[in-house]
Order: C-alpha cells, then sequence, then structure tokens
C-alpha cells in the first residue's frame, strides 16, 4: 500500500525542503512527460507519420510548444533555452518573478522516431541570477554547476522520469493505470567501472587519436583486466546515458577533426551535455570532454557544442588517460 504514495509530487514535496518551489517546475516538467509519452503513443497507432517524414518533425516543435506552456503556466520561470528555438525565451511578463532558467531538448534522438526507437526529453534548471529582464541574455549562460536541478523523461517500454535536484538521482515510472509517475528507483549510483562502451564508430576516422587508441584497448581480449568490452548504441542519448548510469561502462560522442585540425563535438553543451553531466555526478559517475569537467565549461552560446566521455568514474578516468596521451 505504502508504494503508491511514492509519487512524484508528495515525493518533491517531501525532498522540497531546500527547494522551495523547485519542485513545482519539475512537476509541470511530469505533466510534459505525460503529454508527449501519451503522443508518441498515438504516432504508433496512426503509422501513417512514419511514411510522412515530415509529420515525425513536427513533434519535435509540438513538444516544444508544450514545454514552453506548461513551464510558461507554472509562473516560476524567466528564460527557456530550446534545442527547437535559434535563440533563448525570455518570458518577460514572468521575469518580475520567475526564478529559474530552463534549457531542454524536447525531443532528443527524433531521428529514432519514424523507426520506433527509444526517444527522450532532456531538462535543466538553473536559478536566475538578477531580478528584471535585463538579466535574462546572462542567465541563459551559466555553467552545468549551477544547475539546481537536472533529468530525462526516456520514452521507451516504459516512460521513466529521472532526476536530481542535488540530493542523489532517483527514477519513476510512469503508471498508465493511474496517470501518476511513481518512484521506481532512489538514490540511484553507477559502478565505478562497467563492461559496456557506447559511441558512434562509423565516425571513427575523424576521431582524435587518443580516442582511437581507447576504443582499441576496450576491445582487446584480456579477461585479467576485464576485457573486452562489449559495444551498444542506440543514437538516443537519453537511451545511451541511461543504460550507462544503471549498468556502468561509458558513452562517449568524441569531438572530431576538422579540416583545421580543431575538434569540435556534436552533443549540445546546455540541454544535453550539461544535464547529463549534473545526474551522472550525482550517481557518482564522472563526464568530461575528454580534458575539461563538462560541469565546468561557461556556454559562450545557447547552442554551443561539446565532446562528450560519460559514465563510470574508473572507465572516464581511463579515457581521459588516453586522450591525455598518458597511455
Ligand atoms: P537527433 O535528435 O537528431 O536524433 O540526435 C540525437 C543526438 O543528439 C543524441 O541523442 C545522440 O546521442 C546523437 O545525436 C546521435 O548522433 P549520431 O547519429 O551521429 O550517432
Amino acid at each position: 500500500m505504502n508504494e503508491i504514495a511514492l509519487r512524484l509530487a508528495p515525493h518533491l514535496r517531501a525532498e522540497a525542503g531546500g527547494m522551495g518551489d523547485l519542485p513545482f517546475v519539475l512537476d509541470q516538467i511530469a505533466v510534459a512527460g505525460k503529454l508527449i509519452a501519451r503522443e508518441l503513443g498515438q504516432l504508433g497507432l496512426t503509422g501513417d507519420v512514419n511514411v510522412q517524414g515530415e509529420v515525425v518533425k513536427k513533434l519535435d516543435v509540438w513538444a516544444n510548444d508544450v514545454m514552453v506552456r506548461v513551464l510558461d503556466a507554472s509562473g516560476l520561470v524567466c528564460t527557456l533555452v530550446s534545442e527547437e528555438m535559434d535563440s533563448p525565451l525570455h518570458l518577460a511578463e514572468r521575469c518580475a518573478e520567475g526564478k529559474y532558467v530552463v534549457c531542454f531538448d524536447p525531443v532528443d534522438g527524433s531521428s529514432n522516431l519514424d523507426v520506433n526507437g527509444i526517444v527522450g526529453t532532456i531538462f535543466s534548471i538553473r536559478r536566475r541570477r538578477g531580478r528584471g529582464s535585463d538579466h535574462a541574455a546572462a542567465d541563459a549562460f551559466q555553467p552545468g554547476s549551477a544547475q539546481v536541478a537536472a533529468g530525462y523523461v526516456m520514452y521507451g517500454p516504459s516512460t521513466v522520469l529521472v532526476y536530481t535536484a542535488g540530493e542523489g538521482v532517483h527514477a519513476f515510472t510512469l503508471d498508465t493505470t493511474i496517470g501518476e509517475f511513481v518512484r521506481s528507483r532512489q538514490q540511484i549510483q553507477i559502478p565505478s567501472r562497467g563492461h559496456i562502451y557506447s559511441v558512434n564508430e562509423a565516425h571513427a576516422p575523424v576521431w582524435p587519436p587518443g580516442i582511437l587508441k581507447y576504443i582499441d584497448y576496450l576491445r582487446q581480449r584480456d579477461p585479467a583486466t576485464g576485457r573486452p568490452y562489449t559495444a551498444r548504441y542506440v543514437g538516443s542519448m537519453v537511451a545511451d546515458v541511461h543504460r550507462t548510469l544503471l549498468e556502468g561502462g561509458i558513452f562517449l560522442y568524441p569531438g572530431e577533426v576538422g579540416a583545421d585540425g580543431k575538434t569540435s563535438g556534436k552533443l549540445r553543451l546546455q540541454y544535453e551535455a550539461a544535464p547529463m553531466a549534473f545526474l551522472m555526478e550525482q550517481a557518482g559517475g564522472k563526464a568530461s570532454t575528454g580534458g575539461e569537467r563538462i560541469q565546468d565549461i561557461h556556454p559562450a552560446s545557447a547552442h554551443q557544442r561539446v565532446p562528450i566521455l560519460i559514465g563510470s568514474r574508473d572507465d572516464v578516468t581511463m579515457a581521459e588517460e588516453f586522450v591525455a596521451g598518458r597511455r
């Protein structure tokens, strides 16, 4: 009987202690998650979405609107940064009182939609630094270390919301019979070392030499050091990071060496790398660019991209050794 009481809202209130009205923003994101999950369910039924590819694309925009509407309705959010919006959206009428900045990717992994694959919504919440609309711009570009909460909703065989507010990582599974997220895991801790690596190897020709050596190292047969690792890759960061969080190992989207010799990443700092880094660190894991802690990076733009190595502490540290050429 107790289990039913462990719904998201009461859990957030119970955890609310030092969180002020943050639980209300998190609960609004849960509402958006339910709406998007229902829409994804519809997608499967109609079937015509898959044929007309551009209908799939509309889901990103629709989900973005849902997130904007539920966060606006909270009355607590001043600025929104989204993968679907070119520049930050300042809700001027909310900025007088609004305390929070929310960065989000409404449908991460959307290229998986037309094959009925796993997708997710990623979110990252920071407190505003100042009051009034003239602070709004600066508020949109804070490092990951300024996050007060982060997480994702994963739309897979079940819909799962995973979040941290700095007090550990908790998971809630949507019970569709009562329309409530019910706690399914608490204080999630990632194993210090895993046996799975996750990377799109098709990009290997443009990887930095350290990453090439590292992946080659993981594939060598040496039972004494728990190798070879096995490989898993869904192509949706939410799915690949969720598996890594629960089973350990490492997910990488390394930088790619361009014609100018510079290394650039693909994944976006504000609403992919930073929220996942906060979660992973709270679960005892690690997240870096290979050289720098993701959470320390000051964003220069709303859609800045970074290389990312994320997962079990020992695995990420090992990968950093290879990137630095120390192995
Ligand atoms: P989409 O949202 O365009 O599908 O991109 C998904 C993503 O941002 C992230 O979720 C994946 O980890 C990564 O890109 C997949 O990129 P590759 O297709 O290059 O492997």
